[in-house]
């Protein structure tokens, strides 16, 4: 069912791990004065977590209570969603998709860079390499909202803001 027209868009950017969405959400803030909401950080604030993965060495997110937690927030429109996975918020919540893709090599060296190494290193590649995350929008949202974003230089990220203000723009006038 087609959302009825917010006030304000709600923008989803996601991706693999080390792809840019925070660097790019930062800026996208600051430029149109929507709320960044870092689905990691609310889980953190709200303590939604269940357990604890071992193998990753990381709390596993209780997505249940993550999106009772952003509700509201949503309702409001205006928000941009940070996560690195995109297949269990409510397809209603979102105008527009943003996937940020990185070249191996690249998001390698980022992550590296981050502290990553192992396992986690590798699924993290591995997941970029197979377009894990854009399969998953793509599966998740209609495909006409869902853009893949090439993310390697600051060139792609200033052109990336560009793109979405344009967008943002052509919205508000639509
Ligand atoms: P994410 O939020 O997807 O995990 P991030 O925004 O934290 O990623 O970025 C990870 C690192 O890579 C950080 O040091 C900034 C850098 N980076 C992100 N996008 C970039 C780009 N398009 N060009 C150059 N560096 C970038």
């Amino acid at each position: 069912m087609a959302n009825e027209k917010r006030a304000m868009p709600n923008i989803l950017v996601t991706g693999t791990p080390g792809v840019g969405k925070s660097t790019l959400c930062q800026q996208l803030q600051e430029r149109t004065g929507f709320e960044w909401l870092d689905v990691g950080n609310i889980a953190k604030e709200f303590e939604c977590f269940d357990g604890f993965d071992e193998v990753y060495g990381c709390p596993i997110l209780d997505e249940e209570r993550v999106l009772d937690e952003m509700e509201d927030k949503m309702a409001e429109g205006g928000k941009i969603v940070d996560y690195h996975s995109c297949d269990f918020f409510p397809e209603r919540w979102f105008d527009i998709v943003f996937v940020l893709r990185t070249d191996n090599t690249v998001l390698y060296d980022r992550l590296v860079q981050r502290g990553y190494s192992g396992k986690k290193l590798e699924d993290n590649i591995q997941c970029e390499i197979f377009q894990t995350i854009l399969d998953e929008a793509l599966g998740s949202y209609k495909e006409d909202i869902v853009h893949a974003l090439p993310s390697n230089s600051a060139d792609d990220m200033e052109n990336n803001v560009e793109k979405i203000l344009q967008w943002l723009e052509h919205w508000r006038n639509s």
